[in-house]
């Protein structure tokens, strides 16, 4: 793949990510999403304001940018650090309260591991992975591990990690398909399957698998979820990609209109539509509209710089 794709997959994959975040973010948590108000959020006028799922990503892209590489104190203290200056932007309840723990003494790789019964499954470490996905798309050794890793500054259970490591690869594969050919479902399913072991997801991409096609969305939703659990909201992300493989907007709008935890699961499928399509792939209404678009980009640029030059 020339050089000049691969940088547009790195912003498809970043701007995808802050796009599907803020548009998904006025009807979180809303059980139903009509048609109607799926409408309103295409043509929707005004700023994208993005919440903690892109706060987040631009944290791992910094970390990973300014270390030329993962450095999981360093990401932490990003984490840290950009909590402090915006708190505002909707954090799910674990990430806080885990800086606190870090800003008290705690070690970075310690903390995460005290919260819940083992630690977090929410989708907190997934949502933000993007950057991880494009960086390491062609190394799935350091992909996984690395996934793992900054997972665990936050999200310590074995189902926050693989969630998280699953939407890594699929940013991952996307990024290496070839943008001008129909996109092979089977091998990429195939993939996602050989990445991950844990049952629950195994079983998950096998839901997948028999829902393609299914234009039922409550039997979507019922199979394969659309909350805040990475097991509940990573595969759902997946599958709404593939629904419309071809078309970013249809994806996004989509992933929306299951309900549910919608800014992240857009975002989810926003980060892996955009890192297959590339960033011209983004409707230009909601890129000049997006806060903050071109600092994400040059995050993205940057990464690509570091990725291709060194
Ligand atoms: N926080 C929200 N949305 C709430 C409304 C925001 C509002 N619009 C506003 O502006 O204020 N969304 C964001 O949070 C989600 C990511 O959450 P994260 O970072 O994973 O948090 P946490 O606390 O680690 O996990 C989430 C919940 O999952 C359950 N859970 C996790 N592990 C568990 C375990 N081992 N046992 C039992 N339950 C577990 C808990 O209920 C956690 O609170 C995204 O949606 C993001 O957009
Ligand atoms: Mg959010
Ligand atoms: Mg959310």
């Amino acid at each position: 793949m020339d050089e000049e794709t691969l940088r547009s997959k790195f912003l498809g994959s970043l701007i995808g990510t802050a796009v599907g975040d803020a548009l998904g973010a006025s009807v979180e948590g809303w059980y139903t999403v009509t048609g109607g108000q799926i409408q309103s959020l295409a043509d929707r006028v005004g700023l994208l304001v993005y919440t903690d799922d892109t706060h987040m990503a631009i944290g791992v892209a910094e970390s990973l940018i300014e270390k030329k590489g993962f450095d999981g104190e360093h990401m932490a203290h990003t984490f840290v650090r950009n909590y402090d200056r915006e708190p505002f932007r909707g954090y799910g309840p674990g990430p806080p309260r885990i800086f606190g723990m870090i800003k008290g003494g705690e070690a970075w790789d310690q903390a995460a591991e005290k919260l819940y019964s083992g630690g977090s499954y929410g989708n907190g470490s997934a949502m933000r992975i993007a950057p991880v996905g494009i960086f390491y798309h062609d190394d799935p050794t350091t992909l996984k591990e690395v996934a793992y890793k900054s997972s665990h500054i936050t999200h310590a259970h074995e189902l926050g990690k693989q969630g998280a490591a699953l939407q890594a690869c699929a940013i991952a594969l996307a990024t290496m398909a070839e943008p001008s050919s129909p996109f092979a479902s089977d091998d990429f399913i195939k993939g996602l399957k050989d990445f991950v072991d844990h049952d629950v997801y195994q079983q998950k991409l096998r839901s997948i698998e028999s829902l393609i096609g299914q234009w039922d969305k409550a039997k979507v939703v019922l199979e394969l979820g659309h909350s805040i659990e990475a097991f509940n909201s990573v595969p759902t992300a997946i599958y709404s990609f593939l629904t419309h493989s071809r078309s970013f907007a249809g994806a996004v709008l989509y992933a929306i209109s299951l309900g549910g935890d919608t800014d992240t699961i857009a975002a989810m499928t926003g980060a892996i539509s955009g890192a297959y399509l590339g960033i011209e792939a983004i409707p230009e209404t909601w890129k000049q509209r997006l806060e903050n678009r071109e600092y994400i980009e040059e995050l993205a640029e940057k990464l690509w710089l570091i990725k291709t030059k060194g």
